[in-house]
């Protein structure tokens, strides 16, 4: 097995040699696992002290993803195990496990559910290169059913070349368009999949940038859009009013420094996420079973495990106290 340290796991998520939502939340529970493992004989608050460093510099690498703190949340409350620094360190280990572990089997339970949402002869269009999305497909057409696929280019990081391979791969037949060309295909496209980098308390879908204009136009072709999201993809913290940061990335990943400097009045924007609204998505689908994305509540609620009382707490709210 491989060790992942936290500063080398880090910086991979942050130039994205480790990215898609629920690599980048895999590779932050492994990091958290490994650093927890390599503190030998460790003292009581000097490993749970570290333990929150670590973590914090992993939560700190990119802002939008909401699966990267909710892993991180997930494994660090194994810091609240036993009263040695060996209990919880035992605690953080298996914590990161079982997160793994379950990602993994939520990846697959979605591709079962999401496939069955694929009829035999459908054109799915897909945006930005999303795990859980490809993995409905690749299911459908495992089970038999004849599909085809538009894949965007997905400017400017060309994650579309990520999903055309995977699809290539698996033997099914694929379509590459450059992003600013789906409008001409719509009416080629029974459905739209694809993926989520946030789910908030209101159903909206916060995904790569560009995702909102692909559901407007699917909506203005009565073209259904479903989104493949696992639960730890839902934003607790919405519910207290907290809105998702949208990423900036460096304005050289659209537009060359060099041709960017001789071009003083212009300056280059790069947002790498946006968000669509609820009503523009038709479903959902999660390891839990789809769901319109107006019931994103009921999922942060139930599966999530966070309680209002760590809602005040992390955001002092009530003075941190519960009533
Ligand atoms: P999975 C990606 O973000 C894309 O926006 C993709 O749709 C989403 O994460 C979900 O990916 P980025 O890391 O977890 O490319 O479904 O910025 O793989």
């Amino acid at each position: 097995m491989k060790l992942m340290f936290v500063p080398e796991t880090a910086e991979k998520i942050k130039s994205m040699e480790i990215r898609g939502a629920g690599r980048i939340a895999r590779a932050a529970a492994a990091a958290l696992r490994d650093h927890a493992l390599a503190q030998k004989a460790p003292d009581n608050a000097a490993f749970r002290q570290e333990m929150e460093r670590a973590a914090a510099e992993l939560v700190a690498t990119r802002p939008t993803a909401v699966s990267l703190p909710n892993a991180v949340h997930f494994v660090m409350a194994g810091l609240g195990a036993g009263e040695t620094a060996e209990e919880a360190q035992a605690a953080v280990v298996r914590r990161a496990e079982e997160f793994i572990r379950s990602s993994q089997h939520a990846v697959e339970k979605i591709a079962e559910f999401g496939a069955r949402h694929i009829r035999d002869g459908d054109v799915i269009l897909t945006h930005c290169n999303s795990e859980v999305a490809l993995a409905c497909m690749i299911e459908a057409f495992r089970s038999g059913k004849e599909i085809e696929v538009f894949a965007t280019e997905v400017r400017p990081r060309n994650q579309g070349l990520i999903t055309i391979r995977t699809l290539d791969e698996a033997g099914i037949k694929t379509n590459y368009i450059v992003d600013s060309a789906v409008r001409s295909f719509i009416h080629d496209v029974d459905l739209v999949l694809v993926g989520a980098d946030a789910v908030t308390v209101n159903g909206a879908v916060v995904n790569k940038i560009g995702t909102s204009q692909v559901a407007h136009t699917a909506a203005e072709a009565r073209v259904n859009v479903i989104v493949a999201a696992e639960t730890y993809k839902f934003a607790p913290r919405t519910v207290v009013g907290e809105l998702i940061q949208i990423e900036e990335r460096p304005p050289g990943e659209v537009l060359p420094p060099e041709i960017a400097g001789t071009l003083p009045h212009v300056r280059v924007r790069n947002p790498a996420f946006d968000v669509t609204p609820a009503e523009y998505i038709d479903l959902i689908v999660t390891e839990q079973g789809a769901i319109p994305p107006q019931m994103a509540y009921v999922i942060i609620r139930e599966y999530l495990g966070w309680e209002i009382g760590e809602f005040r707490k992390a955001f002092d709210l009530n003075g941190g106290h519960e009533d």
